[in-house]
C-alpha cells in the first residue's frame, strides 16, 4: 500500500499536475496506439512537451508581469480586501483549511485523482453518458479540487466525520463538472479550430458555452442575413489602421491602461517593492512592462502552434482504441492561437472594466467582502470570451460579454467566498465558472443537502443528453470526422 501510495504521489507530482508532462504522455500513448516508429513517438512527445513548456513561458510570464501590479493597488490603498485569483484562492485553502474543517489539504489531492477517473469512466462509456472530453491541465485541477474540497465541507458539514462518502460525493461532483463542462463546449472548439479535435479544460467551460450562445442569440446574423461585423473585418480609416496588427494594437491598448495603473501605484511604490530599480527611468520601465504583454502573447501562440497538432494527431490512437470519439480537453489559453487575435486585448480590457466598476459598487454599498481583480480570471477567462464570442456576434459580443462576465466574477465571487469563510483567507479562485456555477451548485447542496447532491449530479449529467438529442446525427460526429461533420450540416442548410 505504501509502495503505491508513493507511486501515485510521484506520478500525480510530476505528472499529472504538470500539464506539459501529461500532454507529452498521451501523445506517447496515442502514438504508440496508432503503431508509429519508435522515433516519430520521440519526436512527437519531445514537441508536444516543448510547445506546451513554451505556452507555460507565455502564460506564466502575463502572469508574474501583470499580477503584481494589480494585487499592488490592494496595498497602495491600504484596502482589506480579498484576491479573486485562482492562486491566491489555493492559498487561502492551503491556509485556512486545517483551521475551518480541521482537515489537512492532502485529501485534496486524493480528490483530484478519484475525480479524474471518475471523468475518465464518465468518457469511456460515452454510449451512455454522451460525455467525450478528458481533462488534461493538472495545474488547474489542483486550484479546483481544492476550492470543490472547501465548498463541498461547507455545504455537507455532516460529511465531515465520514471520509469515505465525504471524498465519493466530491469526486463524483468534480468529476462530473470536468467531463461536462469541457464537452460542452466540443462544438465551439472544433468551428473556432476548424475540427482541431481539441475542446477546453478550464475555469470558464461554463461561462463559454453561456456567452456563445449569447452571441449568437442576441449579436448574432441581423434579420436581413447580413453578417456581423467582426472584430477582422474591420477596416481602420488612416493612421487607426495601425491597430489592426495585433502586436500593436495589444501593445498600445496595454500602454494605455495598464500604464495608467502603473502611474497611480506611483514610482515609490515600485520601488520600494523592488519592480524599479534606484534612479531608473519611470517612462521607459513603463513601457517596457507595458510592452511584455505583447511578447508573452507571442510566445504564447508559438507554443500552441507546436504542441496542438501534435496533440490533434496522436489522439486519434486514443480516440480509436481506448475512448471512442472523445478528444482532449486544454488550457483556455490554446484559443489565443486561433480565432482573431485582437479579440484577446479586447475582451481582456473589456473585462477589467466590468470588475473595476463592480469593485466600486461593492465599495460604494459598504460590502462587508472587498474584492481586488486577480489577474488570471480577468484575462484569460475575459479574453477566451471574446473569442467565443466574436466569432458568433463579432466586436459588439467581444465587448460587451465580457464586460458582463466582469461583473459576474466580481460579485459572484464576492458572494461566495464571503458565505463560505474562505474571504477571510484572502483569496477565492475567481474565475467564471467559479464565481457563478459552483456558486449555484454549493447553495442547492447547502440548502437541500443530499437531494442537493443528487440534484446537481443529475443536472450535470443530463446536459449531455440534452446536447445529443439536439443534433443526434452530428453529435458524434463532429469529434469523429469533422470534414463530414461539415457536409453534413452544409448540405441540411441547403435544404
Ligand atoms: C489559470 C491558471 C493559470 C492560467 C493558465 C492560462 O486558471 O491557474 O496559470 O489560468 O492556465 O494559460
Amino acid at each position: 500500500m505504501d509502495i503505491l501510495m508513493r507511486v501515485w504521489s510521484y506520478f500525480a507530482t510530476n505528472i499529472l499536475q504538470q500539464p506539459a508532462f501529461m500532454i507529452g504522455l498521451i501523445v506517447a500513448l496515442g502514438y504508440i496506439l496508432l503503431r508509429k516508429p519508435w522515433y516519430d513517438v520521440l519526436a512527437g512527445v519531445i514537441k508536444a512537451i516543448v510547445g506546451y513548456l513554451i505556452l507555460t513561458v507565455g502564460s506564466s510570464g502575463l502572469v508574474s508581469n501583470f499580477r503584481p501590479v494589480l494585487v499592488g493597488l490592494k496595498d497602495r490603498f491600504n484596502m482589506d480586501a480579498m484576491v479573486i485569483d485562482p492562486y491566491f484562492g489555493q492559498n487561502a485553502v492551503t491556509a485556512g483549511v486545517e483551521e475551518v474543517f480541521g482537515k489537512g489539504f492532502g485529501d485534496a489531492m486524493i480528490l483530484l485523482l478519484i475525480a479524474f477517473i471518475v471523468n475518465i469512466l464518465l468518457v469511456r462509456f460515452s454510449k451512455i453518458t454522451k460525455l467525450r472530453a478528458l481533462f488534461t491541465t493538472g495545474h488547474v485541477q489542483v486550484q479546483q479540487a481544492a476550492t470543490a474540497y472547501w465548498l463541498i465541507m461547507f455545504a455537507l458539514p455532516g460529511l465531515l466525520t465520514h471520509n469515505v462518502a465525504l471524498i465519493v460525493v466530491m469526486a463524483v461532483i468534480l468529476g462530473a463538472y470536468w467531463a461536462v463542462g469541457s464537452n460542452l463546449i466540443i462544438k465551439p472548439c472544433q468551428e473556432l479550430t476548424d475540427g482541431a479535435g481539441i475542446t477546453l479544460a478550464h475555469q470558464q467551460m461554463f461561462g463559454i458555452a453561456l456567452n456563445t450562445w449569447l452571441a449568437e442569440k442576441f449579436f448574432g446574423k441581423k434579420k436581413d442575413g447580413k453578417e456581423v461585423k467582426k472584430i477582422d473585418d474591420i477596416e481602420l480609416p488612416g493612421f487607426m489602421s495601425i491597430f489592426n496588427e495585433n502586436m500593436v494594437c495589444t501593445s498600445i491598448l496595454m500602454l494605455i491602461f495598464f500604464g495608467a495603473i502603473l502611474c497611480i501605484l506611483g514610482r515609490d511604490y515600485l520601488t520600494e517593492q523592488g519592480f524599479l530599480a534606484e534612479g531608473a527611468s519611470m517612462v521607459f520601465y513603463v513601457i517596457q512592462t507595458c510592452l511584455y504583454f505583447a511578447v508573452y502573447l507571442a510566445i504564447l501562440q508559438l507554443g500552441v502552434r507546436t504542441f496542438v497538432t501534435e496533440l490533434t494527431q496522436s489522439f486519434q490512437g486514443i480516440a480509436d482504441k481506448i475512448l471512442p470519439g472523445s478528444v482532449p480537453g486544454v488550457d483556455c489559453a490554446v484559443a489565443f492561437g486561433f480565432g482573431s487575435a485582437n479579440a484577446v486585448p479586447l475582451g481582456f480590457l473589456a473585462g477589467f472594466v466590468g470588475q473595476i466598476l463592480a469593485i466600486v459598487v461593492l465599495v460604494a454599498l459598504q460590502s462587508p467582502v472587498l474584492v481586488i481583480c486577480g489577474f488570471v480570471p480577468v484575462f484569460f477567462d475575459n479574453a477566451t470570451i471574446a473569442i467565443f464570442a466574436n466569432e458568433k456576434g463579432g466586436i459588439k459580443a467581444a465587448l460587451i460579454l465580457p464586460f458582463i462576465s466582469g461583473l459576474c466574477q466580481v460579485f459572484g465571487s464576492a458572494l461566495i467566498a464571503g458565505w463560505v469563510g474562505m474571504a477571510a483567507y484572502g483569496g477565492y479562485l475567481g474565475m467564471w465558472d467559479w464565481a457563478v456555477v459552483w456558486p449555484i451548485m454549493t447553495g442547492a447542496m447547502k440548502f437541500l443537502s443530499y437531494a442537493g447532491v443528487a440534484i446537481v449530479a443529475i443536472a450535470l449529467l443530463a446536459i449531455p443528453q440534452l446536447q445529443y438529442r439536439a443534433d443526434k446525427e452530428g453529435y458524434f460526429l463532429m469529434t469523429e470526422d469533422y470534414e463530414a461533420y461539415k457536409e453534413m450540416k452544409e448540405k441540411r442548410a441547403a435544404k
